[in-house]
């Protein structure tokens, strides 16, 4: 066992007779729990009874011989050093005894990440990306960061911020879609792990203003086949990592994983509208599924045993230029990946032939002059390629069952909260 230097926060503190037992909150789930009797360690009795919750300390110590507490780790003290003492008493529950309403956890996440909830849902988050690294490095993809305060938006005007660079308007990046795509001019397979701003105009449980994504893109494709197993498989993989490494987080937050199986489903867009259609739902055949009709295509799909399914060849009327087109000029190769009727992925084979794409811009009511930088890369070798965004938050959410898409991000830019 052997002595071992513990560094945390009290989150609980209780005297019960002549023994004091403290929980400490460190970086794993899970408290430390330090008992100090008088009768053993009188010293350090003596300091741990006068000690607040909410003081940062680190301690000395071993894991006790006899685990009794059902809450955490228990260990015997040897030392411990008192680093920081509350000034006030705390405006939140730490100990995650009291539920705090969702304004109060995002206000208070800083502090509330002491509490062991809270710390499991962002260790699975740093779990999550970690695999996402893992998958991708380990199947040949280079991670590359592009620029965040760009000159054109990838997913039209509505949803951009503006900003001012120097005499210039620039915007800040909705997407790195129109430079993973680029690089495709001379990488084969690239993913960003990126923020997106969106100035989304609906005040959703799953929408944020700032938001990240793990965006992929792949070359020299035969088929949209090839970027869908891509997706699957990360997903599957990360669920897996998760499964694996975060036991203590996922038995905290009482969530039960299970590897997902692949291949996921494949639903054509026109036979989700047939489906919906049939359960009596409205739904166009040129514009995109509204969030109903997702939920209750995700009721429909859950019933069948899929969790995850995607929707492929949204029609070119509800989709970016930068879709490839399908023959008939009707339908694209966009796809959306679904879980549990949210959507969590988007993506899609991409033009990646000159003409056609200026040609989009065109017919979709922009000036290909403000895409010369764009489209310049189209001229010199340009392979098939297609790629997606994975929304973290969204995944996530859907990952530990949470609400809103707001307890999946620890500082939250929404309508309202700019600060903290
Ligand atoms: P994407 O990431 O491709 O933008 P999304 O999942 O973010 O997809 P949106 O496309 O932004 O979803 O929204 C889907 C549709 O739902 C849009 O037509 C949008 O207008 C509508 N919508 C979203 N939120 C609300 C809301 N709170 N009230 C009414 N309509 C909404
Ligand atoms: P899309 O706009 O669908 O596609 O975004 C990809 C994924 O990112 C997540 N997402 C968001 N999550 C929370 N709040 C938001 N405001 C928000 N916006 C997007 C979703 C969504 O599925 N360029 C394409 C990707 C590509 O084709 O490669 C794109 O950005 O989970």
């Amino acid at each position: 066992m052997g002595l071992k230097r513990i560094c945390g926060w009290i989150i609980r503190k209780k005297a019960i007779g002549r023994v004091v037992i403290i929980e400490v909150s460190s970086d794993r789930v899970k408290p430390y729990v330090v008992v100090l009797k008088e009768e053993r360690e009188p010293e350090l009795y003596a300091v741990g009874k006068e000690l607040d919750v909410g003081t940062a300390l680190c301690f000395e110590g071993e894991e006790a011989q006899e685990q009794k507490s059902v809450r955490g780790i228990e260990y015997v003290a040897r030392k411990i050093e008192v680093y920081a003492k509350p000034i006030e008493p705390l405006p939140v529950d730490t100990m995650g005894k009291v539920p705090a309403l969702l304004d109060t956890r995002i206000k208070y996440r800083w502090l509330l990440v002491r509490n062991p909830v809270e710390k499991a849902i962002f260790r699975v988050r740093s779990a999550m990306l970690a695999a996402a690294r893992e998958y991708l490095s380990s199947n040949g993809f280079t991670e590359v960061q592009t620029p965040k305060i760009v000159a054109a938006g990838a997913e039209g005007g509505a949803t951009l911020f503006r900003v001012q660079y120097f005499e210039n308007e620039a915007y800040l990046s909705q997407s790195p879609q129109l430079f993973k795509q680029m690089l495709m001019a001379g990488f084969t397979r690239v993913y960003e792990i990126t923020p997106y701003f969106r100035a989304e105009k609906y005040n959703t449980t799953r929408h944020l203003n700032e938001s990240w994504g793990i965006d992929v893109e792949q070359g020299f494709i035969n088929s949209l086949e090839d970027v869908l197993n891509t997706l699957e498989n990360l997903v599957a993989y990360i669920i897996d990592y998760v499964s694996r490494n975060n036991a203590e987080e996922l038995e905290v937050l009482g969530v039960n994983l299970r590897k997902p199986s692949t291949p996921f489903k494949r639903l054509r867009f026109q036979e989700a509208v047939d489906i919906l259609r049939s359960e009596g739902i409205e739904v166009s055949d040129t514009e995109d599924l509204s969030d109903q009709a997702e939920k209750k295509l995700g009721e429909i799909m859950a019933e069948k045993g899929h969790d995850l399914y995607f929707i492929v060849g949204f029609p070119w009327s509800s989709t970016g230029f930068y879709y490839m087109r399908e023959e008939n000029g009707v339908y694209t190769r966009k796809f959306d990946l679904d879980y549990r009727g949210l959507e969590i992925a988007s993506g899609g084979q991409r033009e990646h032939r000159y003409e056609r794409l200026v040609e989009a811009l065109r017919e979709k009511g922009l000036n290909p002059a403000s895409f010369d930088f764009y489209l310049e890369a189209f001229k010199y070798g340009m392979p098939p390629h297609g790629g997606f965004g994975l929304g973290v938050e969204r995944l996530l959410m859907r990952m530990l069952g949470l609400e809103n898409v707001r307890e999946a991000i620890l500082f939250v830019r929404d309508r309202v909260r700019l600060v903290p």
